[in-house]
């Protein structure tokens, strides 16, 4: 038993008695009490009067107030949250949680990362206010499909802003924009070998509430385009956890939605790759996710890079 159980019992009923619970769980009843302490010191407002346990209020962020909201919506994804006031970053906590053992789904939440990593070692800005998330999968499919896990976090991720009312589109190969601004970045680490992923780490950073100063790019908030003042991050990161998990299960289904939710493709790019810069029409993406752009001197077929939206 855990303190999430107690958030489902007090969820579902509306006053459960400590004596109950112990029952129901095999547990003392001190051990009940216990984890209604863990929920109030997370800002759960749980009443308690001779009936028993009543809850009054789930806070609006942290890994427990966010499991509350995600009860019901996914199979998997978020059954564990860990969360931290302060990380370096999710990613490197969910890489060794993932190295340890933890089962598909585990999630790893932050207010805020002093770390926080984009791709290729670049900076990733995260202030308390935005949305800074790991999660572990453990893809049954070949490491040659593995792009499909990047492709379902950024369709999982579009669909989630949609839900809050504003349209947002993928710049390939996962940037989530709002018009041409970068609402949220993907970074997906993996560990696989010729046959099989034994994980795949899933980082999103979204710029919920606040849009950090970032002078080489142009950063939006999901705050800016919405009329709330705020934006409640508890519901934001369930319904994104639940559409991860769903875009997830798509397989490589979620190819032709990632394609209808793309700005890139029809577009004029500049891919800038390790090696090369490689400018014309983005045509396509083809099974791997790999973007096919035709240039003056044919098509070109890119599997890495930054995409630069020429107009
Ligand atoms: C990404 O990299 O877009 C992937 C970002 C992934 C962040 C998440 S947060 C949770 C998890 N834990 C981590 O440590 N990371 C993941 P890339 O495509 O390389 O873009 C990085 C570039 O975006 C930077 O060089 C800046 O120009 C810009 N940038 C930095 N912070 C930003 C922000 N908060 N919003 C928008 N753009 C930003």
């Amino acid at each position: 038993m855990d303190a999430n159980d107690v958030i489902d019992a007090l969820a579902d009923e509306d006053t459960v008695s400590g004596g109950e619970l112990a029952e129901r769980f095999g547990v003392s009843r001190n051990a009940v009490w216990k984890h209604v302490e863990t929920l109030r010191e997370a800002g759960f407002v749980v009443e308690s009067t001779s009936d028993g346990y009543t809850l009054e209020k789930v806070p609006e962020y942290g890994g427990l107030a966010v499991f509350h909201r995600l009860r019901g919506k996914t199979e998997y994804v978020g059954d564990e949250i860990e969360y931290h006031e302060t990380v370096e970053s999710t990613n490197d906590i969910a890489v060794e949680r993932a190295r340890e053992g933890v089962d598909e789904g585990y999630v790893v939440l932050a207010d805020r990362q002093t770390g926080g990593r984009g791709r290729r070692e670049r900076v990733w800005e995260s202030p308390s206010g935005g949305i800074w998330t790991s999660v572990v999968l453990r893809p049954s499919f070949a490491p040659r499909d593995a792009s499909l896990v990047t492709l379902a976090a950024s369709v999982g991720v579009a669909r989630a802003v949609e839900e809050e009312g504003v349209d947002a589109t993928i710049k390939w190969p996962n940037d989530v924009l709002v018009g041409d601004k970068k609402l949220c970045g993907i970074l997906v680490e993996m560990e696989a070998d010729a046959e099989s992923i034994a994980h795949a780490v899933v980082g999103i950073g979204l710029n919920a509430n606040a849009a950090p100063d970032v002078p080489d790019a142009s950063p939006t908030s999901l705050a800016e385009h919405v009329d709330a003042a705020e934006v409640d991050r508890g519901v934001l990161t369930a319904n994104l956890l639940a559409e991860l998990e769903d875009a997830y299960e798509l397989g490589d289904a979620v190819l032709d939605e990632w394609r209808e939710r793309s700005s890139t493709l029809g577009r004029e790019v500049r891919v800038e790759t390790p090696n090369e810069a490689v400018e014309g029409t983005a045509e396509r993406i083809d099974d791997t996710g790999a973007l096919v752009v035709s240039t003056d001197d044919g098509e070109r077929v890119v599997t890495a890079g930054d995409c630069v939206h020429l107009r």
